[in-house]
């Protein structure tokens, strides 16, 4: 049986990038992103240098986990590079059946999905565009831009998040800065289909 909720009027502070009231907020820096990064290496040597930037940060609105409900929220990617990759999420599949969307709010980035065979597509988002997650498909977000780079979500409160698969395998592409172009290019650590 599903969970009682409360109609709720929930606020999104786009200047200090909260949402009001929030059931969950996470920050993610370097040396919890390390494991995730085409160059790892280049983390260590920041991580090193006594130095564990914010990565990104997010708050969510999802009083339940059952099935029905909506959990939705917003996520600032801060500007950046680790090596020649772009700062971006770590990345999940979700556990359960259920898409996802990504409105973008501000600053410029990609949404990477990736299929079950390995199959990856890409989607750049700007201020104004969705981008639409279908059931199946894991989804990293990165900000390829110099300011924030700040969307809004939403995704079935049942739908759960796996990162062991992306942990252990990677996504099958990358994005990178090389001689100040942004390209995708395979990811020289992927390791293999997610079966
Ligand atoms: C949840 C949704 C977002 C991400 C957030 C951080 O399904 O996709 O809330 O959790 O953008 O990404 P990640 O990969 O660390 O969960
Ligand atoms: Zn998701």
């Amino acid at each position: 049986m599903s969970a009682i909720i409360e109609p709720t009027k929930v606020i999104l502070d786009f200047k200090k990038i909260i949402v009001k009231p929030y059931t969950r907020k996470k920050q993610v820096k370097l040396s919890e992103l390390k494991d995730y990064c085409a160059y790892p290496e280049a983390a260590e040597k920041i991580l090193s240098e006594g130095r564990d930037p914010i990565i990104y940060e997010y708050y969510e609105y999802g009083p339940t986990e059952t099935s029905g409900n909506i959990n939705f929220g917003l996520t600032v990617i801060y500007p950046g590079k680790i090596g020649k990759e772009y700062y971006m999420t770590k990345g999940h599949f979700h556990e359960k059946d259920g898409a996802e969307l990504y409105l973008c709010l501000k600053g410029r980035g990609i949404l990477l999905m990736q299929n079950k065979e390995g199959k990856a597509v890409t989607i750049e988002l700007e201020p104004g565009s969705i981008g639409y997650v279908p059931v199946g498909w894991g989804h990293r977000t990165i900000n390829i831009g110099r300011g924030k780079f700040v969307f809004f979500f939403a995704y079935p409160s049942d739908a759960g998040h796996d990162y062991m698969i992306v942990k252990e395998k990677g996504f099958s592409k990358i994005v990178i800065e090389e001689g100040k172009s942004l390209k995708i290019i395979d990811n020289p650590r992927y390791r293999g289909t997610s079966d």
